[in-house]
C-alpha cells in the first residue's frame, strides 16, 4: 500500500548515503523531494507542510551530531518524525467493561461489516456477539449472520429500530455472556442527519466503549474529511482503515491521526475476514522509509507455526520421513499466513526482485487439491503412487496427470536431497 512512497524514501535515502558531507543545498532538495513523494501519495498537504518543516527544524537541531553521516541523519529524523504523526504508540482495545460494547460506524461500502467480522475472529476468545442494526436493507443483516456463522461467532438480527435491536442485542449479551458486543450500523452513500440521529441515539442510549469509524483507504483525501465530519459531530473513539490491500496509496493513513487526532486501531488488508492488522505507527514508519516489515512478518510467521512445530518439521525432513501429510500441514501453515505475494513484499529488498510479486496462490491451491486427492496411504508412502493412481487423482483434483508428475517429482527431489545430506552421501559434505 505504500510502495509510492516508499520506492521513493528509499531511493532518496541511497542517494543522501553517498554524500560525505551534506549543504544547505542539498538538505533543501531532499526536504523537497520528501514534500513531493508525501502529496503524490495523496497525503493532506496542511499535514505535508507542517511535517516538512519540523523534518527541517530537527535536521538543523542534530547537524552538530557529528557521529551521523549525513544521510543517516536524515533518514533517522525522517523515521522519528513519521512516528510521530502516526502516533507514537499503538492503541488496544480494553475489556474493562462487561460487556465491552464497539459501535461500527461510517459510510456505506467502507467495510464496516466485513470489519465487524474480522474483529469477531480477532477477540474470538471473548464471545463476541455481532448486531445487524440496518433496518433499510435487509441483506445487510443477512450478509453479517453470513460472516458470523464464518467466523463461528454470535449473531443478533436487526429489529424494527436500530436503537432497539441494539438494546435487546445487550439484554441477551448480558444474559448469556458475551464478552464484546459489536453494532453493524448502517450506512448512508453521503453523511445526513438522518443517519447521524440514530448514530447519536445509539450513542446516548447504550454508551458504546469505542465508537469506530470505517474508513476506506481507497479513496484518499475523501477518508480524512468523512473523518473530521463524523468526529465534529459524533465523537469518535478511533478509526478503522480499510482496502490497504489494493492500489491506495497510504496518503489517508498518514494524514487522518493528524487532522482529526483521532487515533487509527486497525487495518483492512484484504476481503477474508481474517485480514485484519493492529495498527502500529512504528512497523507503519518501518514499512514506509523502506526497511521492510520485519515485525509483522515475524508475527504472521509465529502465527502460522510456533517454533516447537517448525523443529519437529525440520526433523523429520532430514530423517528423510517426510511425507505428504506434513508437506500438507506446512503448506496450509504458509496459506494460513494470508497471500504469498503480501508476504514477500515485506521482505527487505524484496521489492526490487522483479517477477516476485507475481507469485500466485493459484500453485498452492493446485499443490493441496492434488494432495488432497490422495488416500492416507498415497500421502505416506508416495512411492506407490502408480500411473492409474496418478490419473484418478488428476481426475480428482481437477488437474493433469503431468502436474501430479511435477508434485511427486519435485518431492521425491528435495527428499533425497534432505537425506543424502543428512547421511553424509554427499561428497562435499565430507571431511
Ligand atoms: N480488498 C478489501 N476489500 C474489503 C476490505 N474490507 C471490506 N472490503 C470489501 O468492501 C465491500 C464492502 O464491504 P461491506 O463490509 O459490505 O461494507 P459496509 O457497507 O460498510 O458494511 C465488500 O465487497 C468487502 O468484501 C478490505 O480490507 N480489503
Ligand atoms: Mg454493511
Amino acid at each position: 500500500m505504500f510502495e509510492i512512497i516508499t520506492d521513493k524514501f528509499v531511493k532518496l535515502q541511497r542517494k543522501l548515503l553517498g554524500y560525505g558531507r551534506l549543504s544547505s543545498k542539498e538538505i533543501s532538495e531532499a526536504l523537497r523531494e520528501i514534500r513531493i513523494t508525501l502529496l503524490e501519495a495523496d497525503v493532506n498537504y496542511k499535514v505535508v507542510g507542517e511535517f516538512v518543516r519540523n523534518l527541517q527544524e530537527k535536521i538543523e537541531e542534530k547537524k552538530i551530531v557529528e557521529s551521523l553521516k549525513p544521510g543517516e541523519l536524515i533518514n533517522v529524523t525522517l523515521y522519528q518524525e513519521l512516528l510521530k504523526l502516526l502516533g507514537e504508540k499503538a492503541e488496544k482495545i480494553q475489556f474493562s467493561a462487561m460487556p465491552t460494547i464497539i459501535s461500527l460506524v461510517g459510510l456505506q461500502g467502507t467495510g464496516k461489516t466485513t470489519t465487524a467480522a474480522k474483529l469477531g475472529v480477532k477477540y474470538k476468545n471473548k464471545k463476541p456477539l455481532l448486531v445487524a442494526c440496518d433496518v433499510k436493507r435487509p441483506a445487510a443483516s443477512e450478509q453479517l449472520k453470513i460472516l458470523a456463522q464464518r467466523a463461528q461467532v454470535d449473531f443478533f438480527p436487526v429489529e424494527e429500530t436500530a436503537l432497539k435491536t441494539c438494546i435487546r442485542a445487550l439484554e441477551q449479551a448480558k444474559a448469556k455472556g458475551n464478552q464484546l458486543v459489536i453494532f453493524d450500523t448502517a450506512g448512508r452513500l453521503h453523511i445526513d442527519e438522518d443517519l447521524m440521529g440514530e448514530l447519536k441515539s445509539i450513542k446516548d442510549k447504550t454508551k458504546p466503549h469505542y465508537i469506530l469509524l470505517v474508513v476506506d483507504g481507497m479513496v484518499g483525501q475523501d477518508a480524512v474529511s468523512q473523518a473530521q465530519e463524523f468526529h465534529t459531530k459524533l465523537g469518535l473513539s478511533g478509526a478503522i482503515i480499510t482496502k490497504l490491500d489494493g492500489d491506495a496509496k497510504g496518503g489517508a493513513v498518514v494524514s487522518i491521526r493528524k487532522v482529526t487526532s483521532v487515533p487509527i486501531y486497525f487495518m483492512g488488508t484484504g476481503e477474508r475476514i481474517e485480514d485484519l492488522e493492529e495498527f502500529s505507527p512504528q512497523r507503519i514508519s518501518t514499512r514506509i522509509i523502506g526497511q521492510g516489515d520485519i515485525l509483522s512478518l515475524q508475527e504472521k510467521v509465529a502465527q502460522a507455526m510456533t517454533p516447537q512445530e517448525q523443529e519437529k518439521v525440520a526433523e523429520k525432513f532430514l530423517k528423510g520421513k517426510f511425507n505428504f501429510t506434513d508437506f500438507l500441514e506446512q503448506l496450509r501453515s504458509v496459506k494460513k499466513m494470508g497471500n504469498i505475494s503480501k508476504l514477500i513484499a515485506m521482505i527487505p529488498g524484496a521489492s526490487a526482485v522483479k517477477g516476485l510479486e507475481n507469485i500466485d496462490d493459484k500453485e498452492f491451491n493446485r499443490t493441496e487439491a492434488i494432495i488432497l486427492s490422495m488416500t492416507k496411504q498415497e500421502r505416506s508412502e508416495p512411492e506407490i503412487i502408480d500411473g492409474s493412481r496418478r490419473r484418478r487423482i488428476a481426475s480428482g483434483s481437477g488437474t493433469s496427470v503431468e502436474d501430479v508428475n511435477r508434485l511427486l517429482k519435485e518431492f521425491r527431489q528435495a527428499k533425497d536431497l534432505m537425506h543424502n545430506m543428512n547421511t553424509g552421501k554427499f561428497k562435499m559434505f565430507k571431511r
